[in-house]
């Protein structure tokens, strides 16, 4: 009986302790506990996905001070919104009884309309971020908001949440950009409130040149551009300009937390994570690397990131002007923040997360606005530019994950190719080197092609001869014969592959079963020619009847130019 009671004693005390460790773990760890279960996923029409990230679980309120701004007395709200009158221009949209609350905006209207124009909201920051302090001579930044077609309330409550919780003497202006919404009041009335500017476009431009236009009438040094459903957070923008006032060339974002587009709940996003994306150019956010999160001892420190989520950062005017804005060909949405962030990197600059910044932002699960062209066309046409723009011989991976997206127009990107060589920028293969190591190239796929030699083409005869004879059918009625895979560093057709006979000028080139690594059959592209890589000589049909040779690379000969095509 004592033992049995001297047991229960000696385990209630190990769960006390544990308990106690357990509680103050959890509270020295105020904003970033992982928690698996609450993960989100964006669905998109055309097959995007983006994951919002893993949620926080809120902790109750006992371990964790829920600390809130506070909502505005009545005297600072006339200053901040001067002659506006809030009231009737939210009655002015309301749902009717019995109309759909996400018809319009695909997120549930009728609660963000009941949650009025400000609430308090959670400082989800980690807490040390509290006891930052920044300069107090940092310049202030011209806020640009575009938007089509959104709702009242959200579109206000971001302006409010911006004018009630950033230093005032930090925002010069607000520049909304009406992107030919149905009712130009929706933008006009706001212009009532001091430091909000209103532009309405004349058609439908998209996201991207609408931005392009609030950038040119933005009259601060500094941009920060916002989404039209957002809600600043305490201390959010100080951070941020800050970093850009210390080194012009960073593009800096917050953490997006997650405001619910069903009760409009704002929760925490998890601290780390960073931006990235598949060889689809599909973006997600994914965990810091393992390397990287043991060495952040500091969890105030910026989170370098490979591409940003696009919609809410800070950028210096000037750089953004330097480094070609955005590309304006590209159409409604989408693509553009691999473009953006792309060119930062690759043309000297740098992208961050800063954790001590934070903006809500309702994730929805479908646009609720209409694309002229079609919403997969649209997509396709961005992220192609951004494609052939800037991932050199990486777009090949891009084509094969999206293989729809071949022979889709794209328009002419000589512009852009321009700007690129003119801001000498550095080829995509640095930033999967230096950037985003993490992405992996995918396994080499087997791609048919063949080999042209002016109107000719490389073929196989009987087993193992080879020359040249008239290019036979199109597309895949190709002889098999004239069909070869180059996988570096064989040139193969089947199990065979090309081999020299011997290592010196002249040597007979014939098939021979494949081995890679039988030095003999190692081949590499060499401008147009195929070098043998071993012998250093080149492919060569000089006696086109019979088999070809290797002999001494000469560029531009014909006789060893050989142009492969994709057979599809
Ligand atoms: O034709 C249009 N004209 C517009 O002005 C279509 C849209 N818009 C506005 C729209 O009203 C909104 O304010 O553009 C903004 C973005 O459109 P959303 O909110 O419908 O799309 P989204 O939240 O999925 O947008 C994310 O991806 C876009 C890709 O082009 C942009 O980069 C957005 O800025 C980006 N939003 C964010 O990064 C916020 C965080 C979400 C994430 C991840
Ligand atoms: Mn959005």
């Amino acid at each position: 009986m004592r033992r049995i009671r001297a047991n229960a004693i000696a385990i209630l005390t190990v769960a006390w302790i544990l308990g106690t460790f357990y509680y103050l773990w959890q509270d020295n760890k105020p904003q970033s506990s992982p928690s698996s279960s609450a993960s989100q996923t964006r669905g998109r029409g055309h097959g995007q996905k983006v994951v919002s990230g893993r949620l926080e679980i809120h902790r109750d309120d006992r371990t964790i001070p829920l600390i809130v701004t506070q909502p505005l007395r009545a005297e600072q709200q006339s200053q901040l919104l001067g002659g506006f009158d809030e009231k009737a221009y939210l009655a002015g949209k309301q749902l009717k009884p019995g109309d759909d609350p996400y018809r319009d905006h695909a997120f549930n209207q009728q609660e963000s309309d009941r949650l009025g124009s400000e609430r308090a909201i959670r400082d989800t920051r980690h807490y040390r971020c509290a006891s930052l302090s920044y300069d107090t001579d940092l310049p202030p930044t011209s806020i640009i908001i575009t938007f089509h077609n959104e709702a009242r309330s959200t579109l206000l409550r971001t302006i409010k949440s911006v004018l009630i919780r950033s230093p005032p003497s930090l925002i010069q202006e607000i520049v909304l950009i009406d992107d030919f919404s149905s009712d130009p009041e929706d933008c006009q009335l706001l212009s009532e409130i001091p430091k909000v500017r209103c532009l309405r476009n004349g058609r439908r431009e998209g996201l991207i040149r609408s931005r392009v236009r609030g950038a040119n009438t933005a009259s601060a040094a500094i941009l920060t551009f916002l989404d039209s459903h957002c809600e600043v957070n305490t201390d959010w923008l100080q951070p941020m300009i800050q970093r850009v006032k210390e080194d012009h060339t960073r593009v800096v974002s917050p953490i997006i937390d997650v405001i619910s587009l069903d009760n409009f709940a704002y929760l925490a996003a998890s601290a780390d994570l960073r931006g990235g994306f598949d060889w689809s150019l599909h973006f997600k956010w994914e965990q810091i690397p393992i390397e990287q999160k043991m060495a952040r001892s500091d969890p105030t420190q910026p989170i370098r990131t490979p591409v940003i989520a696009g919609g809410i950062f800070v950028m210096d005017k000037s750089w953004f002007n330097h480094l070609g804005q955005y590309d304006t060909h590209m159409d409604i949405w989408g693509g553009e923040n691999f473009e953006l962030s792309f060119r930062v990197w690759m043309c000297g600059g740098s992208l961050e997360i800063l954790p001590c910044s934070r903006v809500g932002h309702v994730f929805r699960k479908r646009h609720p606005y209409d694309f002229p062209e079609g919403n997969a066309l649209t997509y396709i046409k961005n992220t192609r530019r951004a494609a052939e723009v800037w991932m050199d011989e990486y777009k090949q991976y891009y084509y094969s994950a999206r293989p729809s997206a071949q022979g889709k127009a794209f328009g002419s990107i000589a512009d852009r190719l321009t700007l690129r060589r003119k801001l000498n920028c550095k080829p995509f293969r640095w930033f999967m080197e230096n950037v985003y190591p993490e992405l992996r190239v995918p396994e080499q796929e087997a791609v048919s092609s063949v080999l042209k030699q002016g109107g000719l083409c490389l073929e196989t005869r009987g087993t193992d001869t080879l020359g040249l004879a008239e290019c036979r059918g199109i597309g895949t009625n190709r002889p098999q014969s004239q069909r070869w895979e180059l996988i570096e560093p064989l040139i193969r057709q089947q199990d065979l592959c090309l081999a020299i006979s011997a290592f010196t000028a002249g040597s007979k080139v014939k098939m021979e079963p494949c081995n890679a690594k039988e030095p003999r059959q190692k081949w590499k592209p060499k401008g147009t020619a195929l070098q043998h890589m071993v012998s250093g000589l080149c492919l060569d049909s000089q006696t086109p009847t019979g088999p070809p040779i290797i002999t001494q690379c000469r560029p531009q000969m014909a006789s060893q130019s050989w142009e492969p095509q994709i057979i599809t």
